[in-house]
């Protein structure tokens, strides 16, 4: 048995049930991770490339790895660890429950899999705007950031840059009240493919734990927070998570 007793029976009658969700359930999609062996943190330095000054000192260059990573995300599709959270979704709000999964990923595979009580803790990769006037990018700047040319706004020509938030950014009030007021909420929570290292959202299940909800973590290794959770499955998600929904 893949997830304790205690775990199945908890979520076959919560009122709320929450979901974190980073990188890792991606992964068997086919989007690296950040911070695996081959994840994309080996390859750049987060410093380089997901903050403001590095965006501004080298526009091209964080464009194009942007772009580059748009590139994989619209090649890949959504694997069983995303289908079972979208079909996990649908049985509870089934039986009269509420759901909300916020995910820290920004390839929108959730969306894609049917997941519809989803927010975005930090944006899309898949959005653009102009980091003046904040005009959503579109047409031919895409196009240039994905020659990895520097796009800029026909309106006011400030520098366009993705939808994504980067270190030391606020991340989007809505989305993380909303996941906030879900950890608060939960009677199950479950944190899956993330390494919790990266706050705010790297609370949530602790928030949801000291709120008595039975706190779940689905991750290959133990997260950083794995010995603070009521249980750890040790897997994959697209192996491990279609048991709670088969
Ligand atoms: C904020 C950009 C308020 C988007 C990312 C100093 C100054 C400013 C802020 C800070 C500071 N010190 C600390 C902070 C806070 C900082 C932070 O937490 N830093 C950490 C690193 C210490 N947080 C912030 O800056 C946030 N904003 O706090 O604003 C503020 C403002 C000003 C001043 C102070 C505070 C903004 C956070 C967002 C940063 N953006 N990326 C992009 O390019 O994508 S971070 C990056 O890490 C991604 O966004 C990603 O979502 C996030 C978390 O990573 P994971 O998703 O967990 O991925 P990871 O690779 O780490 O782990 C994968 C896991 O999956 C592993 O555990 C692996 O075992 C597992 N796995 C692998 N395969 C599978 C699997 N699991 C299941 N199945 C599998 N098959």
């Amino acid at each position: 048995m893949l997830f304790s007793t205690a775990l199945v029976q908890r979520l076959a009658t919560a009122r709320h049930v929450g979901v974190l969700t980073g990188a890792g359930i991606s992964a068997e999609s086919g989007v690296p991770t950040f911070r695996d062996p081959d994840g994309l943190w080996q390859q750049f330095r987060p410093e380089e490339l997901a903050n403001v000054e590095a965006f501004l000192a080298n526009p091209t260059l964080v464009q194009g790895w942007y772009a580059h990573r748009r590139q994989v995300v619209e090649e890949v599709a959504p694997n069983p660890g995303h289908e079972a959270l979208a079909e996990l979704e649908r049985l509870v709000v089934a039986r009269g429950g509420s759901f909300l999964l916020a995910t820290q990923n920004v390839d929108g595979l959730h969306v894609r899999a049917g997941s519809e009580h989803v927010v975005e803790l930090h944006g899309s990769l898949l959005r653009s705007h102009c980091i003046a006037c904040e005009r959503p990018a579109s047409g031919d700047n895409t196009g240039a950031i994905a020659r990895g040319e520097p796009g800029v706004c026909p309106a006011c020509g400030g520098l366009i840059r993705p939808d994504v938030v980067w270190f030391g950014e606020m991340l989007p009030e809505e989305p993380i009240h909303r996941a906030e007021q879900s950890a608060l909420d939960a009677d199950v929570y479950l944190s899956v493919g993330t390494s919790a290292v990266v706050f705010p959202a790297a609370g949530l299940p602790l928030t949801a734990r000291a709120a008595g909800a039975y706190v779940a973590e689905v991750n290959p290794e133990p997260s950083a927070i794995a010995h603070e959770l009521d249980e750890t499955v040790g897997g994959r998600a697209g192996d491990v998570l279609p048991a709670l929904v088969d």
